[in-house]
C-alpha cells in the first residue's frame, strides 16, 4: 500500500522555501552525533515541520552518550514539550560499533556541552514511537530516522499497524552507488543491517537519503561563513561543531570539507525539491561477505507497481543550505549554549 503522500506546494522565488498549508508532524530517531544535531535544529527551527519527539538509537557513540547529546541539542535550540526518550543500547544481533574518531569520545566533540535542562521521557523509545503514531490521524505522522534502524525495527515488531499508521519513513543512511563504512556501506546501515533490513521491507513508504546526496551537504568555508553570520549561541553551536567535525572528517576519511549528511533527510520532508528522490527497489544485504550492509538499489527502470522504496539522487546544495540558516535565524537566541 502506499502511504498518503503530501503534494508539495509550489515554490516562489530562489531562497524562498514552499508553503505547504500545515506542517508535517515527525519523529526523529538519532544518535548525536555532529549532523544529527543540525537536523534537530533544522526540525526545530523550520516552521514546515512539527517535532513530536525525539528518540535516541546507540550508534555514532554508546547510547547513554548519544542521549544526553540529544538533551544538550534540546537545551541550545530551547526546545521544550517535546519528549525525549531513550531506545535501544545494542544493534539486534550484531555487536556495538560507534564512531569515535569522527563524532570524538563524547559523540559531540567540538562545542561545550552544557548540562541538559529537559528530563527525559521514562518510556522506552519504542514505547514512544508507538505511542506517539498510534495516538495520530493515520497517515500524519512520518518517522526520520538518522542513525541505526534498530529503534524503528522493533517499533514496527512490536505494532504491526505502524506500517499503515505512519505517513512515510524518511531515512539518513546507506547509497545507490556509494559506502562510506566499506566499500559499498553506509555507517547508519551496516552496523544493524538486520534492523536496516526489516525497515526497507516492512511495506511502508521508505525514502533513503543515502551518501549519494549528503557527501554534496558539505560545510565548505562559504557554508561556515553563512552560519556564523547568523550570529547567535545556537549558530555559534553549530560553528563548534563544524570546526571539529571538519577536522575529523579530514583526517579519518580524507574529506576536505565535511559531508553534513542528517539534515539532508529533514530537508526532503521539508521541500522535496531540495532534495529530490527516485522510486526504485531497495534491499539491504545481510549476508554478503564482503558487501554486508549494502543498500542494493535497482536503477533499471520503471520501478515495479506497488514499489514502496525510494532513493535520494539530487540535492539542491544553495536551497538546502537556505533551509539551515533559515532555522538557526528562527530559532534566534532562546537556549544557553555555555553553562
Ligand atoms: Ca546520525
Amino acid at each position: 500500500m502506499t502511504s498518503p503522500r503530501r503534494r508539495p506546494a509550489p515554490t516562489t522565488r530562489r531562497g524562498d522555501v514552499p508553503r505547504p498549508e500545515a506542517p508535517e508532524k515527525i519523529i526523529i530517531d538519532c544518535d548525536p552525533g555532529h549532523d544529527d544535531a543540525v537536523a534537530i535544529l533544522l526540525a526545530h527551527g523550520s516552521p514546515h515541520v512539527e517535532l513530536l519527539a525525539v528518540t535516541t538509537v546507540v550508534g555514532n557513540q554508546t547510547l547513554e552518550k548519544v542521549t544526553r547529546n540529544a538533551l544538550v541539542v534540546a537545551r541550545v535550540a530551547g526546545i521544550t514539550g517535546v519528549p525525549f526518550a531513550a531506545g535501544a543500547d545494542r544493534p539486534l544481533l550484531r555487536e556495538v560499533q560507534t564512531a569515535p574518531d569522527v563524532h570524538g569520545e563524547t559523540g559531540m566533540d567540538g562545542p561545550e556541552l552544557v548540562e541538559p535542562d529537559l528530563e527525559l521521557d521514562p518510556r522506552h523509545a519504542v514505547d514512544l514511537i508507538i505511542d506517539t503514531v498510534m495516538a495520530h490521524e493515520p497517515g500524519t505522522v512520518t518517522l526520520v530516522p538518522t542513525g541505526g534502524l534498530t529503534n524503528i525495527a522493533l517499533a514496527v515488531r512490536r505494532e504491526p499497524r505502524l506500517v499503515e499508521r505512519v505517513n512515510r519513513v524518511v531515512l539518513m543512511g546507506g547509497g545507490v552507488a556509494v559506502g562510506n563504512w566499506s566499500p559499498v556501506a553506509e555507517f547508519n546501515i551496516v552496523i544493524d543491517p538486520e534492523a536496516a533490513a526489516i525497515v526497507f521491507s516492512a511495506g511502508w513508504d521508505v525514502t533513503m537519503v543515502g551518501l549519494d546526496v549528503t557527501h554534496q551537504a558539505l560545510a565548505t568555508p562559504d557554508v561556515v561563513e553563512r552560519v556564523a553570520r547568523v550570529g547567535t549561541g545556537p549558530a555559534r553551536f553549530v560553528g563548534e561543531l563544524f570546526e571539529h567535525f571538519t577536522r575529523a572528517y579530514r583526517d579519518a576519511q580524507g574529506f576536505e570539507h565535511p559531508p553534513v549528511h542528517d539534515p539532508c533527510a529533514v530537508a526532503h520532508v521539508i521541500d522535496p525539491t531540495v532534495v529530490r528522490a527516485v522510486r526504485m527497489p531497495i534491499v539491504v544485504e545481510t549476508t554478503g561477505t564482503h558487501t554486508l550492509g549494502m543498500t542494493v538499489a535497482d536503477r533499471r527502470a520503471p520501478a515495479p507497481p506497488g514499489c514502496a522504496t525510494s532513493a535520494a539522487v539530487e540535492l539542491d546544495r544553495e536551497r538546502f543550505w537556505d533551509l539551515v540558516v533559515d532555522a538557526l535565524e528562527r530559532i534566534g537566541e532562546p537556549g544557553a549554549v555555555r553553562s
